[in-house]
């Protein structure tokens, strides 16, 4: 397959570029806008391979999706383009309705457009995988069943409001149109070259550099953790096996409170870079809470791992393991991107 990716310069659609590289014949249009999150260096051997082409253009943009479309003649679309911080859609919620919402839209119609004008076989086997998150989904409370396939959309911030609006538009898509689309909603992904403005990346960094570490509130917010290489594998998977029409809910039955994850990555970091100062606990500061913070976000996998046959490889811990290692590694990426000022958004407001 000629596979166009869209995002496969951010964090989860870098490791499905690296994922398809490594354990497939298939090769990819990456199609990245290349915002501040977006790096080349994570598409690593991908770069200089011939089944690799990386076209910088906005989905937003109708013409120069048509154009990819009649240039590139993929078999199917991965689209995880999208804004995806939730505290940067609460300071700034128009990018996000620009990006998933109209971008969702316009590359679903560019899609439609080519995949309506090619021969049956390649009409028949065409598909449109979309992306998405369990944020959809709303807020569990502390007792309750975890997140599914037939889970009511409930979301509550405007990120996973613009996320709602595109799993919506990739359904009518496929009720209206009858384009071959697969949906699938994922947990907390974490691990290389993720973005330090998520929690896990910014804990670590902070903690390598004896900066405070915000917690959120009282740190008893729980979300389930997923490495992002076994997320790669699952959504190819979901790609070549799943069934037209249908959701996927990927989960890693890995749940853990922030508290509990900062603490975490404490222990690893001390591990490998032992503070004279003492253990980097005592930097946990619990700061003011994200407006509307949702409490706790799980999924039950069981659907998606038989119909995949798939299952996160990667505890919690393992995963963990091999993430802080990961930074350690990679210094010179990090530290030009905290150079840059992205060293928390709600750190300024803690520290005030
Ligand atoms: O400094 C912090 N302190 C803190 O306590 C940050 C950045 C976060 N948090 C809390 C908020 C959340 O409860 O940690 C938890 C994780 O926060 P994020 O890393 O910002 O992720 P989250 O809001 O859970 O959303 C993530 O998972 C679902 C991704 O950013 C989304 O794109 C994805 O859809």
């Amino acid at each position: 397959m000629r596979i166009l990716v869209t995002g496969g310069c951010g964090f989860i659609g870098s490791a499905v570029v690296r994922h398809i590289m490594r354990a497939s014949g298939h090769s990819i249009v990456n199609v990245d806008k290349m915002t501040y999150s977006a790096s080349e260096d994570a598409l690593e051997e991908a770069l200089g391979d011939p089944r690799h082409v990386l076209v910088r253009a906005d989905i937003a943009d109708a013409d120069a999706m048509a154009q990819v479309f009649a240039t590139h003649q993929p078999d199917a679309v991965m689209h995880l383009a999208a804004e995806s911080h939730v505290d940067r859609s609460i300071d700034g919620p128009g990018a996000f309705v620009r990006t998933n919402v109209v971008g969702t839209f316009v590359l679903l119609d560019a899609a439609r457009a080519y995949w309506a004008g090619l021969p049956a076989a390649r009409k028949a086997a065409f598909r449109f995988h979309h992306i998405s998150t369990d944020e959809v989904f709303g807020a569990l409370g502390p007792g309750d069943p975890p997140f599914t396939e037939t889970t009511a959309y409930d979301p509550r911030s405007p990120y996973s409001a613009s996320k709602a609006a595109s799993d919506h538009l990739v359904r009518a898509w496929h009720h209206t149109y009858g384009l071959p689309t697969l949906v699938s909603n994922t947990v907390n992904n974490y691990g290389p070259w993720h973005f330090p403005e998520k929690l896990i990346p910014l804990v670590t960094l902070n903690a390598l550099e004896g900066k405070i570490l915000p917690v959120y509130g009282d740190g008893s917010n729980e979300r389930d953790w997923l490495f992002v290489e076994d997320h790669a594998a699952a959504l190819l998977l979901v790609l070549e096996r799943g069934e037209i029409g249908a959701t996927y809910a990927i989960g890693a039955r890995q749940p853990r409170s922030n508290l509990d994850v900062v603490k975490a990555i404490c222990a690893a970091v001390d591990a490998r870079v032992p503070d004279p100062a003492g253990p980097r606990e005592r930097l946990i500061s619990f700061v003011t809470d994200r407006p509307g913070h949702d409490f706790r976000y799980e999924i039950d996998p069981s659907c998606a791992e038989k119909a995949l046959g798939w299952k996160a490889a990667h505890g919690f811990e393992a995963g963990l393991a091999k993430t802080v290692d990961w930074f350690l590694a990679h210094r010179p990426w990090w530290e030009k991107i905290r150079a840059g000022n992205y060293a928390g958004q709600r750190l300024g407001k803690a520290a005030a």
